[in-house]
């Protein structure tokens, strides 16, 4: 059986309609793929990526 692999880079861009729609309960580590915080901005994001914008540092995203 195939195993799917993934390549490339799987970050958000600013304005993916990913960012701030994932589901806070479901979140199980207190930090993304990078070591970033999980959850910026009030709302985790989907996907192994949180959003960081660092502009906005202080939380909005
Ligand atoms: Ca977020």
């Amino acid at each position: 059986m195939a195993v799917p692999t993934i390549t490339g880079n799987a970050r958000l861009l600013l304005g993916s309609a990913a960012i701030g729609t994932g589901d806070n309960g479901a979140v199980q580590n207190n930090q993304d793929l990078d070591g970033n915080d999980r959850i910026d901005g009030g709302t985790v994001d989907m996907g192994a990526y949180e959003y960081n914008d660092l502009i906005f540092a202080n939380g909005f995203d």
